[in-house]
């Protein structure tokens, strides 16, 4: 009796444990994706804007289809076997202990498996780790609490000091809170941009989700990753390494602007003279180095 209520249980919770799983698995499949930015309520990957996240995306949606299949198939086998192999419908149990074709057989398609998902994760990250014909440099360093950029190739650009813009500041400039700063770094679209990352003190992360990049900021070591932009716009991140109390509260903002924009800003010093604001920061900073 003991047993079979076992039986039950586990039954159930696998159940359960598989209807999650495919509820998060395709509901975030087709659910809301934000472009640079968390959309609410959804938890799949933001969309791409670079050809690393585009890749990233393809191999993440393999994964999951080929975990999703074996779940499945796990789940119906034990479900056969308790069902068809029970005490009630066989009494005399075998006593086979080898079997060659089915040993053969899940040792051969696992690996099968494994080179599926192999082939494209190393293409990735190969893709991920080789720079190629880096256009633009830009440095970020990770301090505490706020992200600080410079650009090596252009010493009239001042460093940028990327300080989180609080409550009230992020509702008036309508960006979102804990992701909007008072000095975004500018880089230009199409361009392949190396970033170099470092860190003053303790290991932060720069991420960027569109971007599909993370890399560690590590003191005393310089990382570096790139990424090329496809599109403009504001993309944000946040650092992703678990670094100290205000961990949350250093955000990552990225301006892409256009070609003929970057040179003009990287002309003026690094300031939007033909911008609303005047550079890139709404509380008119750009050049915030005072603010460190
Ligand atoms: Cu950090």
């Amino acid at each position: 009796m003991r047993s079979k209520n076992t039986i039950i249980a586990l039954a159930v919770a696998i159940v359960l444990a598989v209807i999650s799983y495919v509820i998060l698995a395709f509901v975030g499949l087709s659910g809301e994706r934000g472009m640079g930015v968390p959309a609410d309520n959804g938890f799949y990957l933001q969309d791409s804007a670079t050809p690393v996240m585009d890749d990233l995306t393809k191999v993440y949606n393999l994964v999951t289809y080929i975990i999703s299949g074996i779940v499945a198939f796990v789940l119906g086998l034990m479900a056969y076997i308790m069902i068809r192999y029970r005490e009630k419908a066989n009494p005399v149990p075998s006593k086979t202990s080898h079997h060659v074709g089915l040993e053969v057989a899940w040792t051969i398609i696992p690996v099968l498996i494994l080179i599926v998902i192999a082939i494209p994760s190393m293409n990735l990250l190969y893709k991920q780790d080789v720079i190629k014909d880096t256009e633009v440099t830009i440095k970020a360093v990770g301090n505490t609490w706020n992200w600080a950029y410079t650009y090596p190739d252009h010493e009239n650009v001042e460093e940028i000091i990327s300080n989180p813009l609080d409550e009230t500041q992020s509702k008036e400039a309508g960006k979102p809170y804990l992701l909007a700063t008072d000095a975004a770094v500018v880089v230009p679209v199409d361009t392949n941009v190396k970033v170099l990352v470092t860190s003053i003190n303790n290991m932060h992360s720069w991420t960027v989700p569109s971007f599909g990049i993370k890399m560690d900021a590590v003191p005393g070591i310089i990382n570096e990753t790139w990424f090329r932009a496809n599109r403009e716009g504001t993309f944000y991140g946040q650092c992703s390494e678990i670094c100290g109390i205000k961990h949350y509260y250093m955000p990552i903002e990225v301006k892409v602007v256009s070609k003929a924009e970057y040179a003009r800003w990287i002309a003026n010093d690094g300031s939007f003279t033909t911008s609303v604001a005047n550079n890139n920061s709404i509380l008119g900073g750009g050049k915030t180095a005072a603010q460190k």
